[in-house]
């Protein structure tokens, strides 16, 4: 499913603005069809947002269950005998859309894309209400899984993840259109030799006309040129993407009959090898060591809500500290990220939204006995299924990124049970079909040691969270350094893989300082920090550090929880913490550590 774009043969419409919306705690929305007439006591929301905090309404921050949006689309005149497509590019967790009185499509996944062909159902010339419903529960059938618990107070959500479940359209909704003839897909591989690069592209049409390729370099100059659904382009002296560079080139593919053009479609390329070799990951045959954080889209009123500036600013601030990448923990982000990724020339880890599949984390914080989540415990087939299905989506979406350049299957699963393997072996497999030129890895959680991890031998990299002085060893960083090295050096020792430490931190809450450096205060995040370095400098195998967290997120509330997580290196609205200048020195390039 390509991107809508504007092009000479393309039309696409944002809607985004102020839509009608209403919830519906007595879930009474579907029993009367409430998408056939104006939604009732509507009020104005913001799309792209998510609903929770942008009105000062308690029922509706905390609200499980089904919201409504409603808004009229007009469509042209000029699209007689176009294709006509609405788009969502994500709503959390699942969506049913009506166009008028049809119900047109269904979507479940709350971090992804979906489109519906509206050909047949909208007139050019005329308009039409549309509404969706957007439900944000989560079962143990989803993915992230979640129980849905009623209480003397009302419906509520029990996740087992660690950020607030955030939900609505929290990304752009799209009206746009392609030729009745078109180009339906294109999957880009590229591939290095000396200063000269390779473009595979795999075009897929429908209807009459055959494929032109046509690859510009950024002064706008042809460079390379080719034809047919299947073809290589050479490009001699390529200016090559690579980590700090984001050279991008436009690839222009046509659908040409005779001298006509019946649709053309513009894609960035760069050009990049990924490789794990050993205990090295190589960009471009070079070692890339990854120095940045595990992020989360989460901002002030607009919750998860996808906006350009906060994402140029979050950018910004990556730049300024010195970082060269980021994962999407722990869900896929919008895709204007991943563009923007590319063009910085960030490197992206892209994880799916399977967090919280390990009930032994759970009972393990809060001192019970561990239960199982596979096998005999209540994750089964089709949360599977589910997550095979999302790792399609997300790879089919993403995987002309150069940015990205390694998949996370998902975040802290149980992986030391058999169990575990046989839930994960159909998703590591279908990552793999789905895309071989990128490795495949998964995050590992404190309780599954080197010598207890199953999933290991499944993944390309070791990545793994660990949180020594926090949650074990709280406040003693002697100890938690002398353990964190004795740790390392069993993974290295035991996986001939390149380890990557996708968590550590602190919780931090600025503004409070410590000459004794105390736990919460901004003297212990930093020095906790520095004593992770120091272990890190003194282990080969180690090929990148990613701080948790980027900022300070919101979360349900908890006693572990200061007004959300606060292991922040920046505050939530994005002031730098001690950890940030000293992040920074370590990082910006040409400091003393030389990383
Ligand atoms: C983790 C999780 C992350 C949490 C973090 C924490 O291991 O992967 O989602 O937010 O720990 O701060 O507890």
């Amino acid at each position: 499913m390509l991107r809508p774009q504007n092009s000479a043969t393309r039309d696409a419409r944002r809607l985004d603005g102020l839509w009608s919306f209403t919830h519906d705690p007595l879930s009474i929305g579907h029993t009367e069809h409430w998408w056939s007439a104006p939604l009732p006591d509507a009020v104005l929301l913001p799309v792209p947002s998510s609903f929770n905090d942008v009105l000062a309404q308690n029922d509706l921050r905390n609200h499980v269950g089904d919201v409504w949006y409603q808004r009229t689309i007009v469509v042209p005149f000029g699209w007689t005998d176009q294709r006509m497509l609405l788009r969502f590019d994500a709503a959390t967790h699942r969506a049913t859309v009506w166009i008028d009185d049809t119900l047109v499509i269904e979507h479940e996944g709350g971090y992804l894309p979906f489109e519906a062909d509206l050909t047949e159902i909208l007139e050019p010339g005329t308009s039409a209400r549309l509404t969706v419903c957007v439900n944000n529960e989560l079962s143990w059938a989803t993915i992230p899984p979640g129980v849905v618990e009623e209480t003397p107070n009302g419906r509520r959500l029990k996740t087992f993840h660690d950020f607030f479940n955030y939900a609505g359209l929290h990304r752009s909704v799209w009206l746009h259109t392609t030729p009745r003839a078109f180009i339906d897909d294109i999957r880009v591989t590229t591939d290095i030799d000396g200063r000269d690069g390779f473009i595979t592209c795999d075009v897929s049409t429908v209807g009459a006309g055959d494929v032109v390729l046509l690859l510009h370099d950024s002064d706008g100059q042809l460079v390379a040129q080719s034809e047919g659904n299947s073809s290589t382009l050479c490009v001699i002296y390529a200016q090559f993407w690579a980590p700090g560079q984001g050279n991008l080139y436009d690839l222009t593919v046509q659908l040409v009959e005779g001298s006509q053009v019946r649709d053309s479609y513009t894609l960035p390329v760069g050009i990049r090898t990924v490789e794990v070799r050993g205990s090295q990951f190589l960009i471009n045959g070079k070692p890339f060591y990854f120095k940045g954080f595990g992020m989360h889209e989460d901002h002030l009123v607009r919750g998860k809500g996808h906006d350009d500036a906060n994402m140029v600013h979050d950018f910004a601030l990556l730049e300024w500290i010195g970082a060269n990448s980021l994962r999407t923990s722990h869900y896929p982000y919008a895709e204007e990220v991943l563009d923007y990724a590319d063009r910085l020339g960030i490197v992206v880890i892209d994880e799916t939204a399977a967090v919280g599949l390990n009930l032994g984390v759970a009972g393990g914080l809060m001192g019970l006995p561990a239960s199982s989540t596979f096998g005999d415990g209540p994750v089964g087939a089709e949360s599977q299924s589910a997550l095979v299905q999302q790792i399609g989506e997300l790879i089919a979406r993403d995987r002309n990124h150069p940015s990205v350049v390694m998949w996370s299957i998902a975040n802290e699963p149980e992986s030391d049970t058999d169990a575990s393997v046989a839930y994960f072996e159909p998703a590591f497999a279908a990552a793999r079909a789905a895309d071989p030129t990128r490795p495949v890895g998964f995050v590992n959680v404190m309780l599954a040691p080197a010598d207890r991890c199953k999933l290991t031998p499944l993944a390309d990299v070791v990545m793994i969270n660990r949180y020594f002085g926090w949650y074990v060893d709280h406040g003693d960083l002697d100890a938690a350094e002398r353990n964190l090295e004795a740790e390392l050096r069993q993974w290295a020792s035991l996986h001939n893989k390149p380890i990557l430490i996708t968590e550590y931190g602190a919780d931090t809450i600025a503004g409070l300082h410590s000459i004794d450096a105390a736990p919460w205060s901004e003297e212990f995040q930093a020095e906790l920090l520095d004593r992770y370095h120091a272990v890190f400098d003194r282990i080969d195998e180690i090929v990148g550090e990613h701080v948790w967290n980027f900022a300070d997120f919101a979360t349900t509330a908890s006693f572990v929880r200061v007004e959300g997580n606060k292991k922040g290196v920046f505050t939530r609205d994005r002031r730098p913490k001690l950890a940030a200048h000293r992040l920074r020195d370590r990082w910006s390039p040409g400091a003393r550590s030389g990383i």
